[in-house]
This record gives C-alpha cells, sequence and structure tokens, in this order.
C-alpha cells in the first residue's frame, strides 16, 4: 500500500471512522441485481434510481483517471429512540445529518493527506453519487452483505453509515472479501414489520417502512400494512433483530451527537404546529428530509392506526 493511503487509513482510524480501500472495477453483478431490481419496481417513487447506470456500472468513468477509492464508516447506534412511545423514530434520525458530517471528516482527511499529491485528483461521495457504496464496501474486504441488505462489519455489525472517496491513484494493496455469516438465520425476513425483505437481500422499497414514512410522496394511508406499527421515521427492525448487532453498544460518532435531537420526544413532536416551528427544530437534521407535512401525516397515521386497534 503506498503512503497515501498509508496515511489516509490512519487519520481515518484517528478521526474514529473504519477504513478499507479497493480499485475500482467494473460492477457487473452488482449491476445485474441492480437492473432486476429497477426491473420489479421496487425502486417505488424513488426514479432517480434508474439514471446514471453507466456510472454505476464502470465508477471509473467518474472523472478521468479514477482507478481506486476509499469506504469509511462512521457507527451510530443510539438509544436516543427510547425518549418516544407513541412513536417510532429510527436511530439514524436523532443524530446529526451523517451527509454533511461524514464529508466535513472526509475533508479534513483529504486536506491532511494531499499536501504531498498536489495532482491528485479525488470525489467524496456520501449517498451523493449513483454508486453502490455497500458493493464496494464489501469488495474491499470491510464487510458482508446480510439478508436486510445492510453491510455488516464482522464482530461490530450494522450500525455504520458509509461514505467514500474516489481517487485518480493506483492501488496496489489487496482486499479480502469477509465471509458471509448469515448462514440460515432469516429474522430480519421474519421481523420485517410490512415483509418488504422479499428475498435474502432484496429490498421491495414500496412495502419498507423506511422508504413510506421518508421517501413516499403522498399519503401513507391507504399503502402501509393494517397491523399495528408505530414508525414515523424511518425503520430499524431488520437491523435491530440481527444477531450481528446483538453485542453492539450504544456508540456513535461524538460528531454526530445534536443535544435537541438527543432529547426529543412525542410531546415536542406534537407540539410542532407550522412549517417554520419545524424548521427551527430541524435545520440540518434528517428530519429536513423528511419536512412539515410529510411528519406530521405519519403521526396521524399512527394515531388513527391506535384509535382503530383501541376500538
Ligand atoms: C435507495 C436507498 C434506500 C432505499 C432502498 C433500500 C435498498 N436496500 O436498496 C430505502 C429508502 C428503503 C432505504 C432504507 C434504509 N437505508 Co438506505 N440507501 C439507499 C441508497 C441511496 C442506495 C441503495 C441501492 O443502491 N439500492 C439498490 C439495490 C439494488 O441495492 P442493494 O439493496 O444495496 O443491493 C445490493 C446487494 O444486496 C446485492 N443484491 C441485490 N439483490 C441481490 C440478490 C441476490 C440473490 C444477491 C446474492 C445479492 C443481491 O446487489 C445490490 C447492489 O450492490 C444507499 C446509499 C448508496 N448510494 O449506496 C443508502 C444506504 C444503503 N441506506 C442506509 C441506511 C442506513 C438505511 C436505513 C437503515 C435507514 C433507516 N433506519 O430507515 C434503511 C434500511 C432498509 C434496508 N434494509 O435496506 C445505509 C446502509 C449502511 C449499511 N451499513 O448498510 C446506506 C449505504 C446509506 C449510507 N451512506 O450509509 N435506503
Amino acid at each position: 500500500m503506498n503512503s497515501f493511503f498509508q496515511d489516509f487509513e490512519k487519520l481515518s482510524l484517528a478521526n474514529g471512522l473504519e477504513c478499507v480501500f479497493g480499485s475500482l472495477e467494473p460492477m457487473s453483478e452488482d449491476f445485474f441485481h441492480y437492473q432486476e431490481w429497477l426491473k420489479k419496481g421496487f425502486h417505488a417513487q424513488m426514479k432517480w434510481m434508474e439514471n446514471n447506470q453507466e456510472l454505476r456500472l464502470n465508477p471509473s468513468q467518474f472523472f478521468e483517471g479514477a482507478r481506486s477509492y476509499a469506504i469509511v464508516a462512521i457507527p451510530y447506534n443510539n438509544n436516543f429512540y427510547k425518549n418516544f412511545s407513541a412513536y417510532k423514530v429510527s436511530r439514524y434520525a436523532l443524530l446529526n445529518d451523517y451527509h454533511h458530517v461524514l464529508k466535513s471528516i472526509l475533508r479534513e482527511i483529504l486536506v491532511k493527506t494531499i499536501s504531498q499529491y498536489p495532482n491528485l485528483k479525488w470525489d467524496i461521495f456520501v449517498d451523493t453519487k449513483p454508486i453502490f457504496e455497500r458493493s464496494l464496501a464489501l469488495k474491499a474486504g470491510l464487510g458482508f452483505i446480510g439478508k436486510n441488505s445492510c453491510l455488516i462489519i464482522p464482530q461490530k455489525g450494522s450500525w455504520y453509515f458509509l461514505g467514500g472517496v474516489l481517487f485518480d491513484l493506483e492501488f496496489s494493496g489487496e482486499s479480502q472479501i469477509a465471509k458471509n455469516e448469515c448462514g440460515t438465520c432469516t429474522k430480519c425476513m421474519d421481523a420485517c414489520p410490512a415483509g418488504a425483505i422479499v428475498a435474502p437481500y432484496v429490498i421491495d422499497a414500496n412495502k419498507c417502512l423506511s422508504y413510506l414514512t421518508i421517501e413516499h410522496k403522498g399519503n401513507i394511508k391507504d399503502i402501509l400494512p393494517a397491523e399495528k406499527h408505530k414508525n414515523i421515521m424511518g425503520c430499524d427492525v431488520c437491523q435491530a433483530v440481527c444477531p450481528h448487532n446483538a453485542k453492539s453498544t450504544n456508540d456513535f460518532h461524538p460528531a454526530l451527537y445534536n443535544e435537541t435531537l438527543a432529547k426529543l420526544n412525542d410531546s415536542d413532536l406534537e407540539a410542532l404546529d407550522s412549517p417554520s416551528a419545524f424548521k427551527k427544530l430541524f435545520k440540518g437534521t434528517p428530519f429536513e428530509r423528511l419536512g412539515f407535512g410529510k411528519l406530521k401525516g405519519n403521526m396521524e397515521y399512527v394515531k388513527n392506526i391506535e384509535e382503530k386497534n383501541r376500538k
């Protein structure tokens, strides 16, 4: 491994990230699964998932000379969701927006590492590019992909966000792919409240509570299954039941901590009565993606289910 990658790795670890590297190659197998997924309409309203297919297949085409990459993972497990009882809010939502946090840590690392490589070309991605992040992480040896489709780091679990950087440097190190440790376990598939894991490794977003409560435009009233659930912002069930997360402690990166979100509870959300109050409370947080109208719609739906169940 040349000294650039060594420096980058050292700084990533010092900054509390996991870090692996790999060489960019065509993503043929992933591309095949992805096309099958699109053909079946499993991307639901996320039409943007259809874009830039050539880049997805050949990530080396992102810029001239792109040939290697780093994938970093930042831990986000926390138990702030326990402050809620009427509603369920997923763990990722109760921290600062990881896109901003991870990008800024990566920029800091790059500023320190590229000084001796003035001509180095690089490009950061954190959900922001048509890239199979989990597959790049798999190929570079960070972990294996579980039946819930999440990247699981052996001994550490899946409560990690991913991000990375493309480089025009040759990476000469060896990557060892981690062994898949799911075996015959189907806990995630069995526990999904909406039956969204339609086959091992395949998520139908049309059914996934994460998609329905965050990405779906419009009212989820007629779409969600009738059984009781309280999700209003994302869903953690398929990870919470995963045996690989059983030993995960509530460790999250300190840069993700957000005092307001760490204390947020049912009544704070009930008290929100206008888009401006919403904006004031949630600026720069994952809730921004949801918006005031969608949050209130999700809450109303959960309340209606509760009432129906009481009758
Ligand atoms: C679109 C998207 C979603 C969609 C669709 C989910 C999905 N599984 O595709 C929705 C809105 C539902 C979603 C939900 C969540 N997401 Co999301 N999402 C993405 C995004 C932007 C793209 C994923 C993608 O490419 N999907 C396309 C499908 C085809 O790919 P895939 O499911 O990953 O499948 C791959 C493999 O499983 C394999 N494969 C597929 N089918 C088959 C079939 C067989 C037989 C085999 C062997 C393999 C195989 O090939 C595929 C391509 O590599 C990524 C960021 C990124 N750019 O990668 C984040 C990302 C995957 N999400 C993430 C997170 C945290 C979540 C949630 C936990 C958030 C929450 N709490 O609500 C949930 C988890 C739900 C779940 N089990 O996936 C993290 C996952 C981190 C990790 N450790 O894995 C990512 C990487 C974002 C990040 N930067 O950290 N997400």
